[in-house]
Formats: C-alpha cells, sequence, structure tokens
C-alpha cells in the first residue's frame, strides 16, 4: 500500500497500536434502535458515523473491525432507517441512517431523519462524530447542515474522506481544498481530517488510532 500524500494520515506508533487493539478484540452487532427511548443506556462513552446514503458508513465500520459482514445488515432494506449499534472494547460504535437520499418519498424519509437528528444533539456519552464525505464529491449543503447540528449541539466532529482510492491526486487536492474551506467555518470541526479507503485500506489504522485515542 502507498502511502497517501496526507500528513493528516502520519500519527504516532503508539496511537497505531493502541488502536489495532481496540478492534482487535471481539466486535458484535448490539441492536438497531428505530427511535430515542431505544437506545442503549449512556453508559459508556460510544463514537458514530455519519454521512449521505451510500458515502460508505457500513464498508468503514467493516474496515475497522476488519468484519466483512458486520454492518452489512444496516445495508439490508429496513436497517437502513435504524441507528445501528456496534461494541468495540468499551465503546459503542454507532452507524446513523444516512441522509441525502436523492430518489426516496420526503415523508418516509422524514422519520428517520428526524431520529438521527435527535441523537446527534442529544446523546451525552457522544465523543465524536465522524462524519464521512465522499472524496469524490465534497462537502455538499446538506453535509454542511449536518455540521451546522453539530456546532449547535456542541458535538466534536471530524470529516473522513471516503474511496479515496477512486480519485487520482489532483481531484484528491481540490476536494481537500473545498473540505478545508468548508470545516473552517464549523466550530464543531476538529481540524484534522482522515482520507480513507475502506476498499484498499488507507487510513483504517489512523482513524483506528484516533478513536482509542478519545477519552
Ligand atoms: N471503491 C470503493 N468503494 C467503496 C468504499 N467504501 C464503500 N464503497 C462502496 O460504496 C457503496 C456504498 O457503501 P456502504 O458502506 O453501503 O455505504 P453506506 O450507505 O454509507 O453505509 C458500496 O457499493 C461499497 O462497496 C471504498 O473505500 N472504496
Ligand atoms: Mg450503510
Amino acid at each position: 500500500m502507498t502511502p497517501l500524500p496526507f500528513p493528516e494520515a502520519e500519527m504516532d506508533a503508539d496511537a497505531a497500536e493502541r488502536g489495532r487493539l481496540l478492534f482487535a478484540g471481539e466486535t458484535t452487532f448490539v441492536k438497531g434502535v428505530v427511535a430515542m427511548d431505544g437506545l442503549p443506556p449512556a453508559d459508556r462513552p460510544e463514537v458514530c458515523f455519519a454521512g449521505r446514503s451510500n458515502v460508505g458508513k457500513s464498508s468503514l465500520i467493516n474496515a475497522l473491525t476488519g468484519r466483512r459482514g458486520l454492518a452489512r445488515s444496516s445495508n439490508t432494506p429496513g436497517r437502513t432507517q435504524e441507528i445501528n449499534y456496534f461494541t468495540a472494547g468499551d465503546l459503542y460504535v454507532v452507524d446513523l441512517p444516512g441522509y441525502g437520499y436523492a430518489n426516496a418519498p420526503v415523508k418516509v424519509v422524514a422519520g428517520w431523519q428526524a431520529l438521527m437528528k435527535s441523537y446527534l444533539a442529544g446523546r451525552p456519552t457522544l465523543r465524536r462524530a465522524f462524519v464521512l464525505v465522499d472524496a469524490r464529491h465534497g462537502i455538499k449543503p446538506v453535509d454542511d447542515e449536518i455540521m451546522t447540528l453539530l456546532d449547535r449541539s456542541a458535538v466534536t466532529f471530524q470529516a473522513v474522506l471516503t474511496k479515496i482510492d477512486k480519485i487520482g491526486t489532483s481531484d484528491r487536492d481540490r476536494t481537500l481544498g473545498q473540505v478545508r474551506e468548508k470545516l473552517a467555518a464549523h466550530p464543531a470541526a476538529y481540524p484534522e481530517l482522515v482520507a480513507t479507503s475502506s476498499e484498499k485500506g488507507h487510513g483504517i489504522a489512523d482513524l483506528r488510532g484516533i478513536i482509542a485515542g478519545l477519552d
């Protein structure tokens, strides 16, 4: 695997090892949640993955845990509407319903979008939201809207570029410029980006290390 030209992608060996250990243990699917009162007790720290439908949330969770099929269940019809809880060590890892569906009827989507927003705005144990952004498309208005919600809720979020294997260096640089510019307007944005490919493995060890390093 060739290293990526991102200074952000560099991390120390300790952090990488902590991340490896966190996800080397057993990771399990806990439950799919369809309403706020179905959330598990807020008794441990959690991180979540948010992003437009098809951005690669489930693939990223599979790559982090090294279990191909783990988050696949959330791709089956019905599961995309749920908040899916997984465990990794002492953490909850949360796969959120996607947003920005182009073709789904507004009324059908509205319910689970409201759930996702309630979760993002009101989960006390949420340590960091990872907002996934397709490296080919950059930050869209619908992403900006979610980021503004996170600003207002004072939830620190970190942008994660996905599918980095699908673009070349010049497109990458253009996306990075666009993403950095957009993030600068969001006070809750963590300044460092992570560029990932669930397919090729880029950035996965880094993201594991970041998650393991949260307190
Ligand atoms: N080439 C490539 N394809 C990816 C990557 N991540 C996800 N995909 C593909 O993008 C599609 C949507 O991924 P999925 O994880 O289901 O997205 P979700 O709707 O956000 O959970 C699937 O066809 C994946 O195989 C990646 O890093 N590289
Ligand atoms: Mg999914």
